[in-house]
C-alpha cells in the first residue's frame, strides 16, 4: 500500500500504521478525518480483509464513512455503537501539553463528539503539525447559518474584550461563501496567530450564541504518534 511515497505521505502513513497496533480485536474505533487518518482507514481496511480483525467503525465525516466502505471496514452511527475504545485522527497543530487545533477539514463537530465518546484518542501527525504555542494555523469555528454574520461580530466583539482580535488577529471566512459543514453550518476560521490561554478561548468561544463549537481540542487528547518522512515513529 505504501509504495513510493512522498516524504510526508511516508511520514503520514508510518504515523497511521503505528497507531493501529493499538486496535484490538472486537474494539469500537473513532475514524478520524483528513489526509493522515485516511492512511489509518486504509490500513484498518487491510487488517479487517486480509487478517480477519473484527472491529466497527464510527466516522467522523461523510468523506471518511464513504472510504470506511470502499475498503471493507463495518461502520455503525456514534448513537449504535453507544461508547467508543479509541479514536484515531489527524490534527492541525498539536502542542506539549497534546491540545490541538483541529478541523481544518470542516468536520470539527463530529470529531470532537466522537474523541469525547472514546475511552482513548489518538492523534496521528506529521512533525509540521508540532507548535510549541496554538494559533498559527486558523482556528476554526462552527456556527449556524441563521444570523451567521451576526454571531460573526459578537465573537470579533468577544475577541476584542479578551484582547486577542486587537492584537494581531483577524476574523476571515473562508473563501467567498462559507464553508458548509455535513451538519449544514457554516464553518468561520479565525487568524489569531498566537493562543496564550487556549482553554479559555474554547470555554469563551462556546459561550456565543450562535457558535456550535470549535478546534480546540483541551485534554482530549492521550497520545500523539509523530510519523518522519524517513519512516521513523515517535510516540508521545
Ligand atoms: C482532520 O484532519 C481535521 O481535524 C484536521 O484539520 C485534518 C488534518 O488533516 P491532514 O491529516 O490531511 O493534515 O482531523
Amino acid at each position: 500500500m505504501s509504495g513510493t511515497l512522498s516524504p510526508i505521505d511516508k511520514a503520514k502513513f508510518v504515523a497511521a500504521k503505528r497507531a493501529v497496533d493499538y486496535v484490538e480485536d472486537g474494539m469500537k474505533v473513532g475514524l478520524g478525518t483528513g489526509s493522515t487518518a485516511a492512511w489509518m482507514v486504509k490500513c484498518l481496511g487491510e487488517m479487517v480483509r486480509n487478517d480477519g480483525l473484527k472491529i466497527t467503525g464510527v466516522a467522523t465525516s461523510t468523506r471518511t464513512a464513504e472510504l470506511a466502505r470502499q475498503v471493507g471496514v463495518p461502520i455503525v452511527t456514534l448513537d449504535e455503537a453507544k461508547w467508543l475504545d479509541l479514536t484515531i485522527d489527524g490534527t492541525d497543530e498539536y502542542d506539549h501539553n497534546l491540545n490541538l487545533i483541529k478541523g481544518g477539514g470542516a468536520a470539527l463537530l463530529m470529531e470532537k463528539i466522537v474523541a469525547t465518546a472514546s475511552d482513548q484518542m489518538i492523534v496521528i501527525a506529521d512533525l509540521s503539525k508540532q507548535v510549541e504555542t496554538l494559533g498559527a494555523f486558523p482556528l476554526p469555528v462552527e456556527v449556524i447559518p441563521f444570523g451567521w454574520q451576526t454571531t460573526k461580530a459578537l465573537i470579533e466583539e468577544t475577541l476584542v474584550n479578551l484582547d486577542v482580535l486587537g492584537r494581531t488577529a483577524s476574523l476571515r471566512m473562508n473563501g467567498a461563501s462559507p464553508c458548509i459543514t455535513d451538519e449544514g453550518n457554516y464553518i468561520l476560521d479565525l487568524h489569531l496567530r498566537r493562543i496564550g490561554n487556549p482553554r479559555q478561548l474554547s470555554l469563551v468561544m462556546n459561550q456565543i450564541p450562535g457558535v456550535v463549537e470549535n478546534g480546540l481540542f483541551i485534554d482530549i487528547c492521550d497520545v500523539v504518534v509523530i510519523g518522519n518522512g524517513d519512516g521513523s515513529v515517535e510516540v508521545r
